[in-house]
């Protein structure tokens, strides 16, 4: 097998806008539902905010000439709505557009082609306040801050995503509760699950009718799940796993239906499904031209016997018995279990189960526990590995048919890792917080030679 990616291929890295910007009260900013989050005591590691993070509105510049001298052909980044529309509906702010004109004319000028992802988790507050993805509206107002946006941006953008990771805003946010804005109500995270789908629907509809020939999709943090054992408890527990965070988005977007075994468990678990709407499936199944898939660990399921331990908040409605196992693999310092062939299992997995559709993965990547060393080098090699041995699923996965153009390293700099804060570090290049000194680390000159060679070196690292 030869170690070349496709002639074309996409070499990025990833970065969500509340995760590096800071500058959260500037040039007519609102708030949003993270600033909330972060600023409520308990919430976020050592208390801190994305307040400053980055620094990266006032550091666009420098962030994308370094960024563009290791390589990279694409970067995909994302537009914060309380910039673009302070409150989430009415007024659109023009000084929020004008930051990302500059940042995409920096991009352009500097040979690097900007993904635009519309939505990564920083809600305006006010509609928060109204409601959130639970409530249909939601949906609706994020269609149009979709289409303003892209009716200013689509000229020199070609990559437009929705939505990043939908399973995310909707579990964590409104489920367990550990993102923001922190709701412990898992009965309404299908109600969430469904607007977020629909608000992507209804936003890639009105985007196709200003500009059809642009690439439009979303990004998902597709699970690939597998049973801890044989036995019919615990493949049933992975059946629902994979329905809850594979197949309620897949499904309506490209299939053009819910799963009716998903439909049958809710409505067995009393869940209210009146959200449902006559047409809503059609509505979400707008065709899109990319998929994009966030990749991180396996996912090994199975179904407790036993009642969960007191104190327990579910991620899933009905879903108390679903526990996650370890299977004994190495561990990053998120505590993620690390498994390169499952990232190849999981793109063949779509290839095989869905339309065809083009495939990136829009982030990959590891947390180390990163140091400066007296030289004041930073030398990553488990992340170098890391890579390595995702990059090298991907090949496989390419050479089995499917069709991936390109991969984006999740993630550019050291960054606001949502309620672990600074405390985990996911760069190709070091922040030192207290200067806002980036450092790039050896993972990002080892990720710059397999960018310019469009190639992995021959031997695994
Ligand atoms: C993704 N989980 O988040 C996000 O898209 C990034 O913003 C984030 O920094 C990155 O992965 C690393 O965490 C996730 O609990 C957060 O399963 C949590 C989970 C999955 C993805």
């Amino acid at each position: 097998m030869t170690n070349s990616f496709p002639e074309g291929f996409a070499w990025g890295t990833a970065t969500a806008s509340y995760q590096i910007e800071g500058a959260v009260d500037e040039d007519g900013r609102g708030p949003s539902i993270w600033d909330t989050f972060a600023r409520t005591p308990g919430k976020t590691a050592n208390g801190d905010t994305g307040d400053i993070a980055c620094d990266h509105y006032h550091r666009y510049a420098e962030d994308v000439d370094l960024m563009a001298s290791l390589n990279f052909t694409h970067y995909r980044f994302s537009i914060a709505w309380p910039r673009i529309q302070p409150t989430g509906s009415g007024a659109f702010n023009q000084a929020g557009f004008d930051f990302y004109q500059r940042l995409i004319d920096k991009l352009l000028e500097t040979g690097v082609q900007p993904w635009v992802t519309l939505y990564h988790w920083d809600l305006p507050q006010p509609l928060e306040d109204a409601g959130g993805w639970p409530v249909r509206d939601t949906a609706e107002r994020f269609a149009d801050y979709a289409a303003e946006t892209y009716a200013r941006l689509n000229d020199r953008v070609q990559y437009w995503t929705t939505l990043n990771e939908p399973w995310c805003s909707a579990y964590l946010g409104y489920g367990n509760g550990v993102h923001a804005p922190g709701r412990q109500e898992p009965e309404k995270t299908i109600a969430a699950v469904h607007h977020l789908n629909l608000g992507h629907g209804l936003a890639v509809e009105r985007m196709r009718s200003i500009r059809a020939d642009r690439q439009l999709g979303i990004t998902h943090n597709t699970p690939i799940v597998a049973p801890a054992t044989d036995s019919p408890e615990d493949k049933d527990a992975a059946r629902r796993a994979d329905g809850f965070g594979l197949r309620m988005f897949l499904d309506p977007i490209l299939l053009g239906r819910y799963p009716e075994d998903m439909l049958e468990d809710l409505r067995a678990a009393q869940v209210d499904l009146s959200f449902l709407k006559e047409g809503d499936e059609k509505l979400i199944a707008q065709p899109i031209d990319v998929l994009g898939i966030n990749y991180y660990n396996p996912s090994t399921v199975r179904r407790r016997a036993e009642p969960e331990p007191e104190g327990t908040v579910r991620l899933y409605p009905g879903g108390g018995d679903l526990e996650g196992v370890k299977r004994g693999f190495p561990e990053s310092d998120m505590g993620w279990e690390i498994e390169p062939d499952a990232l190849r299992r999981l793109l063949v997995k779509i290839h095989t189960n869905y339309p065809p559709i083009a495939l990136y993965v829009t982030e990959n990547g590891m947390a180390c526990k990163d140091v400066v060393a007296d030289d004041g080098t930073v030398d990553d090699p488990d992340r170098i590995s890391y890579f390595d041995g995702h990059l090298r699923s991907c090949r496989q996965a390419i050479e089995e048919g499917v069709d991936l153009r390109g991969y984006f390293a999740w993630t550019f700099t050291d960054n606001f890792e949502w309620s672990f804060a600074f405390t985990k570090r996911f760069g190709l290049v070091y922040v030192d917080y207290a200067t806002q000194e980036r450092i790039a680390k050896s993972s990002a000159a080892w990720f710059a030679g397999v960018a310019k060679s469009n190639a992995l070196p021959e031997a695994a690292v």
